[in-house]
């Protein structure tokens, strides 16, 4: 049967899965508050009418990097002025600050540097996590832990293992771009490729951690990579279950060697992030990442599939290279407020989708977030 909307609608009402021409069909249409309503749709039947946010900082060691991926206006060379690296007491300051906000959460994610040896990856992670043990560590993208198993000559298992010895929670999801060798050769093809990707996950969920899987949409992928990248996730997640959260990324094109592209509409961004809910029916949430898609656009997108809005982000270095507008951080009222204007309850959680109880600065975790569990705390 050919893919329309109709039928398409039928299946999600259905529970039934999607397929890749289905995903095409999402993609050729313009009907955006069609794509919107059946992706809230799923949306509220996962996580109700709760809009999830952290507390966290970004710390990014370094910016020095062997690879020169085209959409990077982050990365330095070995000898360029702007190169830095982080030491130990610069990142025990970045955590104590973080720690004294009341972070829940430590993104740590950086470039992959010349000389620098496993060892630093892994004294970094122990450092904060022996100073600041409550801190949640979600360290190092796929590509990190591929150019460690190069560079220390242990497998992934081992190079893992090491990290999570050291204090290491959690995967973050970047480095994924698109997966489809298309796009993926023209713009990072250097880097850890698909397989390598997935199979860190893989491995990651293997050992019991948890991590979370990104998609850079907006330069020069089209629909069929997008549908594709969004496939091979749903069967990694099928294999393992170990995907917390997906997160579209936009592009930013400024300071990159592909400056020439237009940053992806709001009606792109929205479209994205309804098929990535529509697609991905076996990933319990969907970021709107407000730091790249505006604060604006991310509020809007809580209406388009997305039920998690990220963090307060102190720090943000990446895309603030590459021309992002939105401010490098938020507040947690801020947070609050746009998401009940957007007529969904804020909960704050933890990296893990605990939900985190705090007065100021101190907090704990409790339960894991289910509908039920939230809708009877509601009821009181
Ligand atoms: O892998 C780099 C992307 C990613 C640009 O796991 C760019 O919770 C747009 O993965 N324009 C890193 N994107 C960020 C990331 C992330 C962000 C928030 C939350 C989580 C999470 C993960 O940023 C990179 C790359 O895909 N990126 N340069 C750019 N010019």
């Amino acid at each position: 049967m050919a893919s329309t909307l109709q039928n398409i609608r039928d299946k999600v009402i259905a529970g039934e899965r999607l397929t890749f021409e289905d995903g095409l069909a999402l993609e050729a249409s313009n009907d955006l508050f069609e794509l919107g309503s059946l992706a809230n749709l799923v949306r509220e039947r996962k996580n109700g009418n709760y809009a999830y946010y952290n507390v966290n900082t970004h710390i990014n060691p370094t910016n020095v990097c062997v690879y020169t991926c085209d959409f990077c206006a982050f990365r330095a060379d070995l000898n360029d002025p702007r190169g830095y690296v982080m030491d130990k007491p610069q990142i025990l300051e970045r955590a104590g600050q973080a720690h004294a906000r009341g972070a829940t959460e430590l993104h740590i994610v950086g470039g992959l540097h010349h000389k620098l040896p496993f060892d630093y990856y892994v004294d970094l992670v122990r450092w904060i996590h022996d100073a600041y043990p409550e801190l949640h560590l979600k360290a190092y993208t796929a590509v990190e832990i591929e150019w460690f198993v190069k560079i220390s000559k242990l497998s992934t298992r081992q190079v893992l293992e090491r990290l999570v010895d050291a204090g290491l929670g959690s995967l973050p999801g970047g480095g994924a771009e698109i997966f489809h060798p298309e796009v993926r050769d023209e713009i990072c093809g250097a880097k850890a490729s698909t397989a390598t990707w997935l199979d860190v996950h893989r491995t990651a969920h293997q050992l019991g951690l948890h991590s979370n899987a990104t998609m850079l949409y907006g330069h020069i992928d089209r629909a069929k990579h997008r549908i594709d990248h969004l496939v091979r996730l749903r069967e990694l997640q099928d294999e393992t279950g170990g995907f917390q959260t997906f997160i579209p990324l936009a592009f930013h094109p400024d300071n990159s060697r592909m400056d020439e592209i237009p940053k992806p509409s709001a009606v792109m961004d929205l479209k994205v992030m309804a098929i990535s809910r529509l697609m991905l029916d076996n990933f319990p949430h969907i970021k709107a990442y407000w730091v790249m898609l505006g604060i604006k656009t991310a509020q809007i997108a809580l209406a388009f599939g997305a039920d998690d809005i990220d963090g307060t982000v102190v720090h943000e270095k990446i895309y603030h290279e590459a021309g992002s507008d939105s401010p490098q951080e938020s507040t947690v009222d801020e947070i609050r407020r746009l998401i009940t204007e957007a007529g969904r309850i804020p909960i704050e959680r933890d990296t893990l989708y605990h939900r985190v109880e705090r007065s100021g600065p101190r907090w704990t975790s409790k339960e894991a977030i289910s509908l039920p569990v939230l809708n009877a705390l509601a009821a009181g």
